[in-house]
């Protein structure tokens, strides 16, 4: 376990940008608008509802450093469940888990995966680094491809383990844009490609929530018999607005994760 919050986050940022170069580039260019610190609205991470790694267990990382659980969600479609932390310090980036239910796939599927994850290390999710430690195991092109017919998240776990699979802007925090559509049209305007499904923009004032995110950047990845060139991570950006209370909103919006989780899709 890491003791320290800012440099576990540190360490999956280094983790995440050195397969997702948009992420860095999209960095420089909003705080260099900014001049401000980027601040994370939250970071996410995927894993497999098979006991040595589920959700708790990466859960357990960030509940030693101080973190609680606050949401939990359900994906019924893609067959994920997730919950999300939050820390008493909020300039502390909010968590969000997600974990495939495995038993709800085909034998096929579900014997891959859990040859990946019975060649994993029984105490590896206890180890300091386990949060990016990457893949455990190898699996073919085939396999991968099997994996992606059925889930594109159990494509995208088999390629690159565990990890953050993205880090989150908070557009709230931003001293040079007031609103999402104007942090989306500077990054359209340079180049970057957007996530469209559901809408360049997730939700919005109504939910509380409005989100947005880059497609994941594509890279090549070496499987056990071939390379292929595959999506890695992506960047999202969030605006959040008070609730009736009067209170920032906190948690996530099902619909809206719904379609945010397709920022790593392969298939067209
Ligand atoms: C998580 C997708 C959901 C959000 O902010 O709603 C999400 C993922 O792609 O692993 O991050
Ligand atoms: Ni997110």
């Amino acid at each position: 376990m890491h003791t320290n919050i800012d440099t576990l986050f540190a360490n999956l940022w280094q983790n995440y940008i050195s397969i997702t170069p948009s992420a860095e580039k999209v960095h420089e260019l909003l705080s260099s608008n900014s001049g401000d610190e980027i601040i994370n609205d939250h970071v996410a991470f995927r894993t497999f509802n098979i006991e040595k790694v589920n959700l708790d267990k990466l859960a357990a990382h960030f509940l030693a450093l101080g973190y609680e659980e606050k949401g939990s969600y359900n994906f019924e479609a893609k067959k994920l469940a997730a919950k999300h932390f939050e820390h008493a310090d909020t300039s502390k980036p909010k968590v969000f888990i997600s974990e495939l239910l495995v038993e709800e796939f085909s034998d096929e599927v579900q014997t891959i995966i859990h040859k990946m994850v019975d060649s994993i290390a029984d105490d590896a999710a206890q180890h300091r680094d386990f949060l990016y430690s990457g893949t455990h195991w190898e699996v073919t092109s085939d396999e991968y491809e099997t994996l992606l017919a059925a889930s594109e998240y159990a494509a995208w776990m088999s390629a690159w383990g565990f990890r953050a699979n993205h880090f989150t802007v908070s557009v709230n925090h931003m001293e040079h844009f007031q609103v999402l559509a104007d942090v989306n049209q500077k990054l359209k305007d340079a180049g970057f490609v957007l996530n469209t499904s559901g809408g360049e923009i997730k939700g919005g004032e109504e939910v509380h929530l409005a989100q947005s995110s880059t497609m994941a950047d594509k890279v090549e990845v070496q499987f056990k018999d071939v390379k292929k060139v595959i999506p890695s991570c992506f960047y999202e950006f969030a605006q959040r607005f008070n609730t009736p209370s009067g209170e920032l909103y906190q948690g996530f919006v099902a619909a809206s994760a719904d379609k945010i989780f397709e920022s790593t899709n392969a298939k067209g």
